[in-house]
Order: C-alpha cells, then structure tokens, then sequence
C-alpha cells in the first residue's frame, strides 16, 4: 500500500473551499477556484490569514453578549403580516460576509460570560427540553451548558409565506423548529430552488453561525408554526465548540466512507452530530446474530469479523464470511430490512467503531438507500458461495 502525508491545513482548505461552493453555488467551478484561491492567497500574503496553521474555518469579530435576564417582554414582537425581521440585537452581529481571520474554538474564549435568560412558564420550558431532546448538535452537551442554552431560547410564532432566514444574510441566530412545516431554498443560477424541507421537527442556521458565512439558504415557513431561536452569542460560546469538534473528528472518517459519497457535506455534516465513538477489546461481540437492532456501525480502526451460523444447519456452528477494515461499515443490514441481525460481529484487536443510532439512520441516510440496497444485494450472493444455494438471505433472519 502506498502511504500519503497529508499536508497540514490541506483538509480545512478543502472544507472551506466545498462550503464556499455549496453557499454560492456557482455556474463555473473553475472560474470560482481560481477566483477564491486567489483571493485567499492575497489574504495569505497580507500576513492576516493563518490557514495553514490548521482549524482554519472562517471567523469575524466577536460579538458582545446581551444580558436580558429578567425581562418579561419576548425578545422580539412582530405584525401578523410582515415578513419576519431579525430581532434587535442582531444588528451588533452584523459581519462583514469575508474575514480573513482562522476560527480556533480553542482561542475562541472572548465571547464573554453574561448570560441571557429569556424567562419561561414551566410549561414552556418542559415543551422546548422536549423539543430539544433530539437536537443532535447539542448532544456533546453537559446538563449545565444544556441549561444555559433553554434558558438563552425563546419562542417565536411564524406564519405561512414568512422567511425566517434569507440566503446571503448575516447568520444572527440558530432555530429549533417546535412544529410546523419550513421549505429549504438554495440560489441556482441566480434562481431560488426548493432543494429540501423540514416537517415539524429539527433545526437550522447553523452554518453561518458555525462558520462564520452568510446564510447558506432561505428557509420559509409553509405552514404556520412555532420555532425557538437561540441567539449568536450564546450558541457560540457554548454550542459551538463541541459542536465543531465533533464535526472536524467525523469529517475524515465519513468522507472515506464510500457508503456515503451519495451525501452531500451539508449531509454528512449532519451524520457527524449524530455519531458516538464506542471502542470494542480484541474478541467483544459487537453484535449478536438474532439480536434486534438498535444502531450501525462505521469502524474507525482495528478489523471487525463478521461470521454467521447457518439458521437450516445450526450445529455446524458459525463460519466466519468476511472481514472489515476501517472505512466500513456494518449493522446496516437490519436497520434497512427491519429484521433481527443477520450475522455476529467480533472485534480483532482494538476496535473503534462511530455508531449512528436507528432513528438518526432513519432521517440522515435516506439519500445512501439506493447504495445500502445494492450491497445487500451483494450479500445474497456472496451468501449462497458461502453456504450454498440452499440458503437465501430469508433464512438467516
Ligand atoms: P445557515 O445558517 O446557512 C440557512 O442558514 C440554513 O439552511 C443552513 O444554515 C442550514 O441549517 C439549512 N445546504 C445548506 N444549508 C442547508 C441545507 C443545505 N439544507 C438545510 N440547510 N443543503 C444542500 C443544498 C445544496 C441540503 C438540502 C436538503
Ligand atoms: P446486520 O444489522 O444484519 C450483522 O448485523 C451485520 O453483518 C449485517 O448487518 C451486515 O452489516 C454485516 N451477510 C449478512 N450480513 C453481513 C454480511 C453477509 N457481511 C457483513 N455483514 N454476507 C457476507 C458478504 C461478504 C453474506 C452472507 C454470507
């Protein structure tokens, strides 16, 4: 095998680079590189980018945090009939759209201490821990950063047409949809497309809170409906973070994953948030044959074996079928045909695996359905070579 040094800073070049395509989504993509490494390079030789020094996602000024604790008033009202405008304080968080500066979560510790608390009644506040339960970019949070965050939300009620967040904008706060149905436009060719939507459930904006970008979308409501807003600040300070960790420790992992190259980033970004790390000894059952299922698995290092026992001969006992490395992936099966697992798998030596759980699986990897299919359709072959003919994928379930 060949063996590559990657060059620091090349992967968050790269990642930069794709984000800037996916927001502008330009008719040329030569043209458009060269253009923006060009003027990546003139930021370079300004001496005020420090891209290569690795992290490099782009990051404007800090804003300063708003303190509201103890106001009775929502922070934002609106006529029933005016297109939704951003709340007050998100003209201090105006950005410049570029910045030559390098987000470093690390150094990223001046956003300040104070608090927002946006009093509730107790049944809100059960409705919106509710709602956030399943917000899978706040998974990494304790429950005291998780209380700062209900605390820092309020509601806002949307009508149908309304925009709640225009592409090009300044990124001023993030939303978790309560209910509701919300359409996902993107600009193509100066057009807006509906590439997407959300039905009463998950969250946006974001990205250009993460990476400091103007918004990556238009996001309308298309029903009437009911969002919380978390405000810039806060969700950087405390959100951000874990958040961007999470995505920047998944990102090489699921971009080598061949399963997922029918993601788009924007999709794997989501999978990132939803996976958790589990390490398995040399010789663990990873899983049981029979057993129901309740996740995937995405092998981060060591081998896994996967070995089956024939269900019309049991006693000649298991065979093993094949072997995986990192880069695969398995558990899959089960999560696709709603059956019992199929096979066992064994850990050799240590093992890492990302697993993503059944109801992420079942929202994030509609768009590898056609693939996962396929490779099943592998295993019915490989199945009667292994065993024989007399055994179809029916009797090992
Ligand atoms: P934002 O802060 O950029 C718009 O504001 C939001 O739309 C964005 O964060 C995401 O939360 C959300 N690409 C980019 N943003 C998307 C996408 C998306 N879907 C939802 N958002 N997609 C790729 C489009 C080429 C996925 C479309 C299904
Ligand atoms: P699962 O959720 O059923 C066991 O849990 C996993 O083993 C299964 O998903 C697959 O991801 C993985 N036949 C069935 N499952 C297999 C096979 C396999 N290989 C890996 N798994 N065959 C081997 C094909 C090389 C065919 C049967 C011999």
């Amino acid at each position: 095998m060949m063996s590559f040094e990657i060059p620091p800073g090349l992967t968050d070049l790269l990642q930069e680079f794709t984000v800037a395509v996916l927001r502008e989504r330009p008719s040329n993509l030569v043209t458009f590189a060269a253009n923006y490494f060009n003027k990546l390079n003139d930021i370079n030789t300004d001496g005020t980018n420090e891209f290569n020094k690795g992290g490099g996602v782009r990051f404007i000024e800090n804003a300063s945090p708003e303190r509201i604790e103890n106001s009775d008033e929502p922070m934002q009202t609106e006529s029933e009939d005016e297109a939704f405008e951003p709340p007050p304080p998100s003209s201090r968080y105006r950005r410049k759209s570029v910045s030559a500066e390098t987000y470093n979560p690390e150094t990223d510790d001046d956003l300040g201490e104070a608090k927002i608390v946006n009093p509730k009644s107790d049944i809100q506040r059960q409705r919106l821990a509710d709602v956030v339960k399943d917000i899978l970019l706040f998974r990494s949070l304790d429950p005291e950063q998780m209380q700062e965050v209900l605390d820092a939300m309020f509601e806002k009620r949307v009508a149908p047409g309304e925009h709640i967040i225009d592409q090009g904008d300044d990124g001023d706060y993030f939303y978790v949809i309560d209910s509701g149905t919300y359409d996902i436009y993107v600009l193509i060719e100066g057009q807006p497309k509906l590439v997407g939507n959300y039905d009463n459930s998950g969250f946006f904006g974001e990205l250009a809170l993460m990476y400091n970008m103007p918004r990556a979308a238009t996001i309308t409501a298309s029903s009437q409906g009911k969002i919380w807003a978390l405000d810039r600040t806060t969700f950087r300070r405390i959100v951000l973070k874990s958040a961007f960790e999470k995505r920047k420790k998944y990102e090489t992992l699921l971009e080598h994953v061949p399963l997922l190259k029918s993601l788009d980033v924007y999709e794997r970004m989501n999978v990132a948030d939803a996976l958790l790390s589990r390490t398995f000894e040399d010789g663990v059952q990873i899983i049981k044959q029979g057993d129901a299922a309740e996740c995937m698995y995405f092998l981060e290092s060591g081998k896994v074996r996967i070995a089956m026992v024939n269900k019309n001969d049991p006693s000649a006992g298991e065979k093993d079928v094949t072997t995986l490395e990192k880069g695969g992936y398995f558990g899959e099966l089960a999560l696709v045909t709603h059956q019992p697992r199929a096979a066992s798998a064994y850990a050799i030596g240590q093992v890492k695996c990302a697993v993503l759980d059944v109801h992420a699986f079942e929202r994030l990897m509609g768009p590898c359905m056609d693939v996962l299919k396929r490779n099943i359709g592998d295993y019915e072959e490989q199945l009667s070579k292994i065993f024989g003919k007399s055994m179809s994928m029916k009797d090992i379930r």
